[in-house]
């Protein structure tokens, strides 16, 4: 896309949208940068940029090009602007190497981080970027043979050209309903990830998930099943803990697997990181040697205190129901639970319902809380609590030794916190507060 002396709108300035400004700014286009937020909380802009600081956006239509942040609504733009391209759409155009995309609802940061993990141990030059935290337009001109991109519902429903080598999707589950309005138009975002695919593209899809067929029948390439406690009659699976691919009438192709991750949703994250490379050509031999190495992300079902017999498990990335819920199947400790934050519109009642069976008692936080109290009544006994410090406490004072203390809230932190990582923190925090102790980490390596 040629952006010379075109005007351009950037939308919102976080890590996407500033990387987006300057990346335009470079191209050689007239770029103004806006975001509703006071401009003493905005870092400054690179010199160029002409900054649109709190207030409300400009007309859309006064430009040549709209770059939305991906938090930023298409309600805000859309009908106003006469050409839109978020960041992501940009990096596809702007990169020069293939692309793996992976999305779905849950653990795409892991499988994403795992994939370039695994590239990168069968010999190629890869990185991971996207809604991983990275932004995409970081990897252009970067010395790499394939990048792998995280992309979000955000991120897919504007895409008009993107176009990924291989495209994966690892399962749905109601998310974000506060912005898509329904689980329809959810998975509609969710499926322009196959829309620009060609006929020797790959969509790596969960032969196990409920929405394979709607993702099957609008795939334009190849489709490679994987599933992660079966072995499907074509694609990728397991059989008695070896990995195995069957690829038309080829003979089946059989790798070792040695994964080390708790969780069978974790299993199945690596079984879709092996298709993926597999599919994008990559010597599979030599990548599942990063398998047995990986190292859990942190938030992500993370082991952090140890107090009197409790563990501490801060699973502060499960900002989903469906995240929530496989965290509390996951576990076979009793529970004290802590939940909440915001509902993002979602049905709090299945996870309720599991937590009944599962629980020995709910610590509720934020905007969330008196929803999840109802669903709970007449099970479980259940506490709301201001802060995330007050609910650990109140956790460690209901928990017995060999119980679990788990933070796997099934919303998102954006009442209370800025960000999953920082309710994360704070729970670690209070944790090691209380346990007066180092975490079970760093003790293991004062140790060594
Ligand atoms: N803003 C406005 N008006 C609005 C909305 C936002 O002015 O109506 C401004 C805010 O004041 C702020 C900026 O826009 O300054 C924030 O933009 P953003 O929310 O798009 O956040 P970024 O920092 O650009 O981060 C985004 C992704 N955020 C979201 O999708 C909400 C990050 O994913 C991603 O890592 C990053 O781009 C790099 O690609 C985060 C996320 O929560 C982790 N993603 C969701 C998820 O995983 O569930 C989809
Ligand atoms: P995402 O980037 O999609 O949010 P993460 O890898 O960061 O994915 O994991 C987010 C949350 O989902 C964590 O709570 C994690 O324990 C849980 N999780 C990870 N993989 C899966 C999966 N395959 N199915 C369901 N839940 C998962």
């Amino acid at each position: 896309m040629n952006l010379r002396d075109q005007r351009v709108l950037v939308l919102g300035l976080g890590l996407s949208g500033r990387s987006a400004a300057t990346w335009c700014l470079e191209q050689g286009a007239r770029v103004v940068a806006a975001d509703e937020r006071p401009a003493d909380e905005i870092e400054p802009l690179p010199p160029g940029v002409e900054p649109w600081l709190g207030r409300p956006f400009p007309d859309p239509a006064d430009f040549d090009l709209v770059v939305p942040s991906p938090g930023v609504a298409p309600e805000r733009y859309r009908s106003r602007a006469v050409r839109v391209c978020g960041d992501v759409e940009l990096a596809g155009e702007a990169l020069a190497v293939p692309i793996i995309a992976i999305t779905g609802t849950n653990g795409k940061s892991t499988t994403t981080m795992l994939v370039a993990a695994m590239l990168r141990a069968a010999g190629l030059r890869a990185e991971a970027a996207g809604n991983v935290g990275v932004p995409a337009l970081s990897l252009v001109g970067r010395p790499l043979d394939v990048a792998v991109l995280e992309v979000s519902s955000f991120q897919l429903e504007s895409v008009e050209t993107f176009r990924p080598r291989v495209a994966v999707v690892l399962n749905i589950t109601p998310d974000h309903l506060d912005r898509h309005h329904t689980v329809e138009a959810y998975v509609a975002a969710k499926q322009r990830v196959l829309a620009n695919q060609q006929a020797d593209d790959w969509a790596v899809l969960n032969a196990a998930d409920p929405w394979f067929d709607a993702f099957a029948e609008v795939a334009r390439g190849r489709v490679l099943p994987f599933h992660a406690s079966g072995l499907p009659a074509q694609g990728v699976g397991l059989d008695a803990g070896t990995l195995v691919v069957r690829i038309d009438d080829e003979p089946a192709q059989r790798f070792e697997f040695d994964w080390r991750q708790p969780g069978a949703h974790n299993r199945e994250n690596a079984v879709a990181a092996s298709a993926a490379v597999f599919a994008h050509g990559a010597d599979l031999a030599s990548a599942v040697r990063a398998l047995p190495a990986f190292e859990p992300l942190p938030h992500r079902s993370e082991l952090v205190a140890r107090w009197d017999g409790v563990d501490f498990i801060d699973d502060s990335k499960a900002t989903n129901p469906g995240a929530a819920q496989r965290a509390l199947e996951g576990s076979s400790r009793p529970l004290i639970w802590i939940a909440g934050g915001r509902a993002k519109g979602l049905d709090l009642a299945q996870l309720a319902a599991t937590a009944r069976e599962r629980i020995r008692a709910a610590v509720l936080i934020g905007e969330a809380a008196p929803t999840l109290e109802r669903a709970l009544a007449g099970g479980p006994p259940t506490w709301t609590e201001p802060s995330i410090e007050d609910a650990v406490r109140r956790a460690a004072g209901l928990a017995a030794q060999g119980d679990v203390v788990l933070l796997a809230p099934g919303c998102s932190s954006l009442d209370q916190f800025r960000n999953f990582e920082e309710r994360g923190r704070r729970f670690r925090d209070a944790a090691l507060a209380l346990a007066g102790a180092q975490a079970p980490r760093d003790a293991a390596a004062g140790q060594r």
